[in-house]
């Protein structure tokens, strides 16, 4: 008998596949889905399952599934020139054309990038920068970052210490030393007992008191994502950053806003620091950027730090072999160039944005949601036991992965966090396609409160259950 192609992959992927956050054994108990091909907002499996990809792949492939023009940048630029580094006196065509146009997209002030191959890899490089921009500017004790708690800022050693998940700072330390951590603007999660505003300038404060303690004259920067990404879709309050930008006024500290989700039309613009008016020193982007078709990341440099590490710095000891990788800039350069051509970041603060919003809002009035919120096509639904009071089911009980499974089955990616459910789908979603992801998610909301009801939870609700 032949096995099917599932099968086979599933039994291979077991024996020789260690995936990225991933209880490797239990993994391999359950199996998973093997993705074979895409187009448009749509995946498919081995088993000819069609699926929305409510999530673009990782938060990435916004000008969705399926463009040729980016395969044919990236097979032009293999046949042209496969590889060539930018180490020693050499450049190409594709990596001085993508700085160049990354940088006029940028706000003003910024004019200098320096490639990496992923996010994580630009948080590195970032702080590398950061802290070598102190040591020239003759204050080499400017050394603190403050981060938030629940940010991502990636994976590699520096990544992980900038982030704040407490089980990741568990495995492989310790640390980055001089990283530090204050509290998220999750108003949802932590701030219900007060107004919105006066969390939001609360968790503001936070960064101050934090400053206060450690030091203006010890503190390098600030990190933190406009919205929180892998957190959970973390809109902060409308008083939240307007307070940030307050505090870092008083003192003498950069801010870096990791652009590698918000970046490139997630929230409307250009960059998620021009939808707050934020104005960082730098920003690490990734992801979005190619579309995630080909791995390329990078740190757009303000000026004020530009200049001083160009002006005083002399060598930069510091680069990947893959940093402007030509294929990868080529396939970055021609994303850039048809987003632009197809007013792709427009039509999300204008269009598919607001629709998204009117929509995604309706999924409140479920009994199992006690908050729907988005902003351009970043939206989250709060998971929870009693509407009311906001509580949580038990723990045991995994609501948001089993509600997450329950998409898969039904035709839709939904990435659970906890109990919180995220889409952040292309942006070239149409209006009928979010009305399907809405559909999608609405149903399966409904099945995972029977499955709970069937395994004992009690859900305290005003709306009715579904039959
Ligand atoms: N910064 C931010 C804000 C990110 O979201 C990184 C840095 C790291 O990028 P790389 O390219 O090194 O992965 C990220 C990545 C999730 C998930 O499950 C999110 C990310 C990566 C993997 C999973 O939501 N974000």
């Amino acid at each position: 008998m032949t096995q099917s192609v599932s099968a086979r992959f599933n039994a291979l992927d077991r024996d020789h596949h260690l995936h990225p956050f991933t209880d490797f054994k239990a993994l391999g108990e359950e199996g998973c889905r093997v993705i074979t091909a895409a187009q448009g907002v749509y995946i498919e499996d081995a088993d000819g399952h069609r699926i929305l990809d409510g999530m673009a792949g990782l938060w990435c492939v916004n000008l969705g599934y399926g463009r040729q023009e980016l395969v044919d940048a990236a097979t032009e630029q293999l046949q042209q020139l496969p590889f060539y580094n930018t180490f020693f006196k050499t450049t190409h065509p594709p990596a001085v054309e993508l700085a160049e146009t990354l940088c006029r997209l940028a706000p003003a002030h910024m004019n200098r990038v320096f490639f990496t191959g992923s996010g994580s890899e630009a948080n590195d490089t970032m702080l590398r920068m950061v802290r070598r921009y102190w040591a020239l500017k003759g204050k080499p004790e400017k050394q603190w970052i403050i981060g938030r708690e629940n940010g991502y800022h990636g994976s590699t050693v520096a990544g992980m210490s900038l982030g704040g998940m407490a089980p990741m700072h568990d495995q492989g330390g310790p640390c980055v030393p001089g990283i530090t951590h204050v509290r998220q603007p999750y108003w949802f999660g932590e701030g219900r007992d007060m107004s919105r505003d006066d969390f939001g300038r609360a968790c503001a404060e936070a960064i101050e008191a934090k400053i206060l303690e450690l030091g203006e004259e010890r503190v390098a920067a600030v990190i933190a994502e406009p919205v929180q990404g892998a957190g959970g879709a973390i809109i902060p309050p409308e008083s939240y950053w307007p307070a940030v930008k307050a505090v870092l006024a008083k003192y003498d500290i950069l801010l870096v806003a990791d652009e590698v989700i918000c970046g490139f039309g997630r929230l409307g613009e250009w960059f998620g620091s021009v939808h707050y008016g934020l104005e960082p020193d730098l920003m690490p982007v990734a992801k979005g950027l190619s579309s995630g078709y080909l791995p390329i990341g990078g740190v757009l440099v303000g000026d004020r730090v530009a200049e001083t590490l160009i002006e005083d710095g002399g060598e930069f000891y510091h680069g990947f072999t893959y940093s402007g990788h030509p294929a990868c800039a080529a396939v970055a350069l021609k994303n850039l160039r048809l987003m632009e051509a197809e007013g792709v970041v427009e039509r999300v603060r204008d269009d598919v944005g607001p629709y998204l919003a009117e929509r995604w809002a309706e999924l409140a009035r479920h009994p199992l949601v006690g908050e729907a919120r988005s902003l351009g096509l970043i939206g989250a639904l709060e998971i929870v036991a009693d509407k009311a009071s906001g509580e949580r089911f038990d723990k045991s009980l995994s609501a948001g992965n089993l509600c997450r499974d329950i998409c898969f089955e039904t035709g839709l990616v939904m990435r659970s966090v906890g109990d919180i459910m995220v889409i952040s789908p292309p942006l070239v979603i149409t209006r009928e396609e979010i009305d399907e992801l809405v559909r999608l998610a609405w149903a399966a909301l409904d099945e995972t409160a029977r499955r709970l009801v069937a395994q004992g939870a009690t859900i305290h609700a005003t709306e009715e259950m579904p039959a």
